[in-house]
């Protein structure tokens, strides 16, 4: 099975919202520092969207509680999410990074993939290359990434990863199977938790412990997925880098004061959420097709229920209706609600809308 030759680069800026807050505020550096929601002393509700390298250190993570993150270190700066300051940061490293690339594909906010193969001849050159994007986006503004080069998009993700942050880490075709050898089979995309725990009660840890496993066992264990664990054990992966609409989805959340079975409040603040998606789907100029609504219970049981619409359409009734339409089917009396969350996706963008018209 041979790939065909290829350079690809991972590109994933460090701590991304807080750095960007750091380099606002230079009084930050060096102190950890939170981006999220509110701590309120300790009693906040919902979570950490990122923290710092020093916030890290002590123990604090992407996702977590914000309570948590106030009992693990109270002393951070905690600072609210500044969406349209790191999308427009965002927008301008994407700019940067799109000049370097034969075939470019944002992956998320901070993330991106760029298709290199014609642009340098070797991984000699393609290390130059990788040190001049760092170079460029730090001068232009004042940011560190981490990039990961490799024969093919699920190399370079990991490769990204691997040293943190300002990292570059580059992974040659024949080195491909060793470097993912003794990684934890979480690192391959996909790998949820349920299959995690799956492999490990098969012993399977390591990457490398999956590559040498019987791909008909793995085939018989998973299914489909089981060839593509397999494939990916040993590296391989032939998916293209390709541009797609820039913004995948566009979402709201709110957590709760209370835990509440208000019906009332709640869809008060499902109308208002979907008010403020709407807003920026005008602002984007896009189209969505597909309405997805969150909702977790005060014991954290989180269901998210979609629906795609036979249209694309731009407007707030169908937004409202359609997701009114998806929550009800949550709201029970006997049941409070700590959090409810309202997404669109599957997106065409205004102007494409017109010309396909
Ligand atoms: P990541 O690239 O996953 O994280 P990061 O850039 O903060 O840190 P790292 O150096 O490890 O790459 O995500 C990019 C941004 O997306 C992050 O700065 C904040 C946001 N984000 C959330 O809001 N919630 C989350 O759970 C995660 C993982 C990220
Ligand atoms: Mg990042």
């Amino acid at each position: 099975m041979k790939e065909k030759k290829r350079i690809i680069f991972h590109v994933d800026m460090d701590h991304f919202f807080t750095a960007i807050e750091e380099r606002e505020h230079p009084e930050f550096r060096g102190k950890p520092v939170i981006v999220g929601a509110d701590p309120k002393d300790g009693k906040g509700r919902g979570v950490v969207s990122t923290c710092n390298y020093s916030a890290r250190k002590f123990g604090v993570r992407s996702g977590m509680p914000i309570s948590k993150a106030w009992k693990l270190c109270p002393e951070a700066v905690y600072l609210p999410v500044n969406y349209e300051l790191y999308t427009k940061v965002s927008n301008r490293i994407m700019d940067i990074l799109r000049t370097f690339a034969d075939k470019f594909q944002q992956w998320g906010i901070d993330e991106a993939f760029l298709d290199v193969s014609s642009k340098v001849k070797d991984y000699a050159e393609a290390e130059r290359l990788a040190r001049q994007i760092k170079k460029e986006i730090y001068e232009k503004e004042g940011l560190t990434c981490s990039i990961g080069v490799a024969p093919n998009k699920l190399v370079a993700k990991i490769a990204s990863d691997f040293q943190k942050p300002d990292g570059l880490t580059i992974v040659k075709t024949e080195d491909v199977e060793k470097f993912l050898s003794s990684l934890p089979v979480r690192k391959l995309l996909w790998v949820g938790r349920k299959t995690e725990q799956k492999l490990k009660a098969m012993k399977i840890k390591t990457i490398g412990d999956l590559a040498r496993f019987d791909p008909a066992v793995l085939t018989e264990t998973f299914g489909i997925m089981g060839t593509q664990l397999y494939l990916m054990a040993h590296g391989i992966d032939r998916s293209e880098v390709e541009e797609r609409n820039k913004i995948k989805s566009i979402s709201r959340e709110k957590t709760f004061e209370e835990d509440t079975s208000n019906f009332e409040l709640v869809l008060g603040t499902l109308k208002k959420l979907a008010k403020e998606v709407h807003s920026d789907v005008l602002e984007e100029n896009i189209y969505f097709k597909t309405v997805t609504v969150k909702i977790r219970y005060e014991n954290f049981e989180t269901h998210t229920h979609s629906k795609t619409l036979s249209f694309m359409t731009n407007r707030l009734e169908d937004l409202k209706k359609t997701a009114k339409e998806l929550l009800k089917v949550y709201l029970r009396p006997d049941r409070k609600i700590r959090l409810i969350g309202v997404r669109v996706s599957n997106f065409v963008s205004g102007k494409r809308q017109k010309t396909l018209a």
